[in-house]
């Protein structure tokens, strides 16, 4: 079962009119006119590379025939090494992006509009192999195809994960050197490092952990609805604690106004506008190859990786460039494993299948691919507390209302587009504690509930993460409620047991490959987030929110008669509903090699030479929270463990 790839852009979740679109164009136009143009930005691929094949070139020695280190992707992590890096001018660079630079696009700037790029040639449009644990559906998993990769179109959601989560990285590699620099204790300067904290003066937040000095700005969205405040008063009255900060060495529990990756000019900040400032593209020893596609990693015959050969379309040109030092995979939790296994790193059994000559068997490359899945409970509200009517104008009132967005986006950098809908965070445990038992949960048999595995980090740490945002919709925005006034309680899971694969279907590097999350595919990750689904219905239905929802509204797609429903139904529901929170993790991480690791502890990959992975596929688990901020982290880690060795 698969839906409409070409939906109508009619794309709501995007939540956002073309008009709107079109003026935030001429906004970043305006804004970014008075930086002028002067070196050479971006490259293509045959002015850098040597054709392949081609004798004479292969043996010329051009001055860009070589860099120390050839970066494979230019997404969230790439644009961190490509900035550390560079600032040693004994280190030559290059970046090979298969996208193009964020820099001109609205749509990669303004944060209302961030799932305009979804599904579109900024887009790699993955989808999922059929679920089994979804009703054999299969999910669309967007990942963006830009500088900054997902960075530039997510959701701009701040949040770094437990402090356990990192302790556990380090324990899970059984004391191997260099262990402990995972260990948050260690890590945290690096959770640090890349941020800048703009504090904003409605949401008072404590700043002596946050970052001071980091390219990263973050603070929070210049609007902020009723609906948001209801939420964090409704986790209140039940025993959600409101806590300033969800991201200190406190720990995590508790609900929150959303910090994001913003800017005081209400701009989303991407890694490539953080770290790929003008100044450092202009470094000599800085190159950045835009919209070529990587399509496989050389090896010589002692195993070390010695370049990569890439192509701007499938049946074009490929060409080739040597790396000195290091190759360093940087192109995502798909891409990564996808391309390991296209150059012949990989399972046995994978790489015979296509006929792929093995340079090095690894097990587990690819394997072990874990996200976080999310199911959205909708409900009803009565008019006035949707965001939609700003977003979504409809009449000629709704349309004025859009075009006074625009205009305090443009003059104030501030209003309903600088928001990207998801107001709240609140980090529960539902596995057991109070609000567990409240929910079925036990800590042990003595109880009564039921006990379950527990996968979290720590004590101290969330299983389950609930959202609130004034809209409603289908689809990440495709389908749009035909109703005038909803919000959306989200409810997502954040330690899976369920893990799953990618592979590939053949060994055309230009094919998809096959993605297998296995969502909800462990009896501990139904029931977790059966009692998620079952708290949103519990939030919904305590005051203030309650007073906000319009009970007498009836449609099929509204969720408010789901607390009056068996388990049984409501994990019938989630099957049929549950999606992608964007956040896949793990899939060639950092372990010991007989646990299935496909990186050490300085993210080198096992058995080969000169190859390095820096990227979302190296977490040892996922952290419990979202995944651009520790992306960013392990980034930076890496910058200085490369510095250190060279
Ligand atoms: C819609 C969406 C919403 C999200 N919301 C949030 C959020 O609110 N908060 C949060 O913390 N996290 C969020 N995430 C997750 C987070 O953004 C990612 O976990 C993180 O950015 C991943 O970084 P990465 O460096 O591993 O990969 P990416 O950023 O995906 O970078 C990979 C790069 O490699 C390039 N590439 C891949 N293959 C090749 C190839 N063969 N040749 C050349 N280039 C290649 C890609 O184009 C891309 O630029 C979201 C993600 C998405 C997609
Ligand atoms: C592979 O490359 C490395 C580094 O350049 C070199 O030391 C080694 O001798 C090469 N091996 C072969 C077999 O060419
Ligand atoms: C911009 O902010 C100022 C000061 O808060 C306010 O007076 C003005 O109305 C705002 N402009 C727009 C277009 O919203
Ligand atoms: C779930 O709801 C949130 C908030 O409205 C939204 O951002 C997200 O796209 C929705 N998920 C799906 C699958 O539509
Ligand atoms: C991953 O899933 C497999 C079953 O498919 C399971 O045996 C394994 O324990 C899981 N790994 C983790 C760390 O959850
Ligand atoms: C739990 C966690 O990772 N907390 C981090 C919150 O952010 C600051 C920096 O902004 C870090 O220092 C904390 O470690």
């Amino acid at each position: 079962m698969r839906r409409s790839r070409t939906s109508t852009k009619v794309n709501t979740a995007l939540a956002i009119g073309a008009a709107a679109v079109a003026v935030g164009a001429t906004a970043y136009a305006l804004s970014s006119k008075s930086s002028s143009k002067t070196a050479k930005t971006f490259f293509k691929a045959n002015e850098i590379g040597r054709p392949v094949g081609d004798q004479d070139s292969e043996s010329s020695s051009k001055d860009d025939d070589e860099f120390d280190f050839v970066i494979v992707g230019g997404g969230t992590a790439a644009m961190v090494l490509a900035n550390r890096l560079t600032d040693r001018s004994d280190f030559k660079v290059l970046v090979i992006e298969a996208g193009n630079s964020g820099r001109g696009v609205s749509a990669a700037r303004i944060p209302a509009a961030f799932s305009q790029l979804q599904r579109t040639q900024h887009d790699w449009s993955y989808w999922t192999v059929p679920q089994k644990g979804c009703n054999n559906r299969e999910l669309p998993w967007t990942r963006t195809k830009m500088l900054g990769g997902c960075s530039s179109g997510n959701a701009l959601m701040f949040h770094l994960g437990a402090p356990e989560d990192y302790d556990k990285w380090a324990r899970l590699q059984k004391g191997a050197d260099g262990a402990e620099g995972w260990a948050y204790k260690g890590f945290k300067k690096y959770l640090q490092k890349f941020e800048t904290f703009v504090p904003h003066p409605e949401v008072p937040c404590p700043t002596e952990e946050r970052g001071k000095t980091g390219p990263v700005k973050t603070g929070y969205f210049g609007f902020f609805t009723d609906t948001g405040k209801a939420f964090i008063s409704s986790c209140e009255a039940i025993g959600i604690p409101h806590v300033p900060d969800v991201n200190t060495s406190k720990g995590t529990m508790g609900v929150t106004r959303t910090p994001t990756y913003i800017d005081p000019q209400g701009r989303r900040v991407s890694t490539e506008a953080a770290y790929l400032t003008r100044e450092v593209l202009a470094r000599p020893n800085l190159k950045v190859v835009c919209g070529a596609h990587v399509t496989k990693i050389r090896f010589n015959d002692s195993k070390r990786a010695v370049g990569v050969e890439f192509a701007e379309k499938k049946d074009g040109p490929v060409y080739f460039i040597g790396a000195r030092k290091e190759v360093i995979l940087s192109a995502g939790a798909v891409n990564t494993p996808q391309i390991l296994l296209l150059s012949g790193i990989g399972p046995e059994s994978e790489l015979s299948k296509h006929s792929i000559p093995v340079i090095h068997p690894l097990p587990g490359v690819g394997q072990h691919l874990v996200d976080h899945i999310v199911f959205n409970s909708s409900f009803p509200t009565r008019p006035g507390y949707h965001t939609g009517r700003f977003l979504r104008p409809k009449n000629a009132w709704q349309k004025l209302s859009m075009a006074r967005a625009v205009a305090q986006y443009m003059i104030n950098g501030t209003g309903p587009l600088t928001t990207h809908t998801q107001e709240c965070m609140a980090f529960v445990r539902l596995g057991d504690g109070e609000l567990g038992r409240k929910f079925g949960g036990a800590s042990d048999e003595s109880e009564g509930g039921e006990v379950m595995e527990d996968s979290t980090s720590g004590k101290g740490t969330p299983d389950v993460e609930m959202m609130v945002s004034p809209l409603a919709w289908r689809d990440h925005g495709h389908k749009i409620f035909d109703i005038p006034e909803a919000m959306t309680i989200s409810t997502t899971l954040l330690r899976p047991t369920s893990n799953g694969t990618v592979t590939l279907k053949s060994a055309d590097p230009w094919e998809k490959p096959l993605i297998d999350p296995c969502y909800l595919t462990t009896k501990h990750d139904m029931e977790i987030l059966v009692r998620g689904v079952r708290l949103a219905h519990e939030l919904a239905n305590t005051e203030p929110l309650k007073s906000i929802l319009d009970q007498s509204v009836q449609h099929p797609l509204l969720d408010h008669a789901l607390g009056t429903k068996s388990n049984a139904e409501i994990e019938e529901i989630v099957r049929s509903r549950a999606e992608t929170l964007y956040h896949p993790s793990c899939s060639a991480r950092m372990a010991l090699l007989e646990d299935g690791g496909v990186v050490d502890t300085r993210l080198q990959v096992y058995g080969v030479q000169g190859l390095r992975i820096v990227d979302a596929s190296v977490q040892p688990e996922i952290v419990s929270g979202h995944t651009a901020g520790p992306t960013i982290a392990i980034a930076e880690m890496a910058a200085d463990l490369i510095k250190e060795e060279y």
